[in-house]
């Protein structure tokens, strides 16, 4: 395997805008954080084409399932990636187009931390955690991963939101060379989506960079994306080249495509049936029999008190 060493620290901090002076590099790199990432990212640098490289140094991480992981094969061929197609089977196929390397993430809106980021630089400081996960798609279709990656909540934390940022929105890249289902309008590019700031500082709340121990494939969203367990697989937003705070609730790209069918909440939810199935059962991917779909995905008591008082059926 090729890993690259050599000076991993001064790669693209050119790409640093000087509003991001705020980012004390040498402070990093003296709670040794810096040094470390180094090592486990030095992978990252690959081009993600066809194959991975493998992460070291990831801890476990807390909230994991204890249940069968999901077969990887069928976990990195049957995707939603309408930016790789529109089929079950496109993101794969298409996968080569999506180059990774370099990847830059632009911070912008009510955050000291403005400015534009090397994927690298962005989560360099951060401890690297694999957490077991389940994904619930809104088509009734569920797995379980074995995600790597960092807490949004760091994330955030060290980019220092305004108190007056309410929210917290993404963008998918906008490029029809490196995304060719963008060629057509399958969705008004980017994707995008948000959170509320306390679901997005929410400690269950993952920006992923990698599954099953190796970086993450194009068509799952490299090489970066959001994971939220407790919402609908739609809200997990991928290949993030925008992270904005905001005072308003933002667009968010199902919701604005159906507001009816797609709420701007979407968190799991057995007694709100989608306009045309019903969401009481699931299958997980690699079963023949469906399984109740359970309220919150599972994951209701850590999350359930981010909505109290909020009637679920208004707020879908
Ligand atoms: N940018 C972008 N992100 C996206 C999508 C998409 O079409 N474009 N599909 C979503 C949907 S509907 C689901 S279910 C999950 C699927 O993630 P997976 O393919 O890694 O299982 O990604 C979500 N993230
Ligand atoms: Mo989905």
């Amino acid at each position: 395997m090729l890993i690259r060493k050599s000076k991993p620290h001064d790669i693209r901090s050119s790409e640093i805008t000087p509003s991001g002076a705020y980012m004390d590099r040498r402070r990093f790199l003296a709670t040794g954080a810096a040094g470390a990432g180094a090592v486990l990212f030095s992978g990252l640098f690959m081009p993600t084409v066809g194959r991975t490289a493998p992460l070291s140094g990831v801890i476990k991480g807390s909230y994991t399932v204890d249940e069968p992981l999901t077969d990887k094969e069928a976990a990195t061929t049957y995707n939603n990636f309408y930016e790789l197609g529109t089929g079950k089977d496109d993101p794969v196929e298409n996968a080569h187009y999506l180059k990774t390397d370099p990847w830059t993430v632009a911070i912008d809106g009510l955050v000291k931390g403005a400015g534009t980021y090397s994927f690298e630089d962005l989560i360099h400081p951060h401890k690297l955690e694999e957490r077991v996960y389940r994904l619930r798609c809104v088509e009734a279709w569920s797995m379980v991963i074995p995600w790597v990656g960092v807490p949004l909540a760091d994330v955030i934390r060290r980019l220092e939101p305004q108190g007056s940022a309410k929210y917290v929105a993404f963008e998918t890249l906008v490029d029809p060379v490196r995304m060719p289902g963008q060629v057509r309008n399958a969705l008004p590019w980017p994707y995008r989506e948000g959170l509320r700031m306390d679901e997005a500082l929410h400690p269950l709340t993952m920006l992923a960079v990698g599954m099953y121990g190796e970086s993450m494939l194009p068509q799952n969203g490299a090489p970066i994306r959001l994971v939220v367990p407790w919402k609908y697989g739609f809200k997990s937003i991928k290949s993030i080249v925008r992270i904005s705070f905001t005072e308003e609730q933002p667009p968010a790209t199902w919701n604005m495509q159906n507001p009816r069918e797609y709420g701007f909440y979407s968190n799991v939810n057995p007694d709100v049936d989608h306009p045309r199935w019903s969401q009481a059962k699931e299958r997980r991917i690699g079963e023949f029999f469906k399984r109740p779909t359970l309220p919150f995905n599972g994951y209701g008591e850590d999350v359930a008190s981010l909505y109290a008082g909020m009637d679920m059926t208004k707020n879908y």
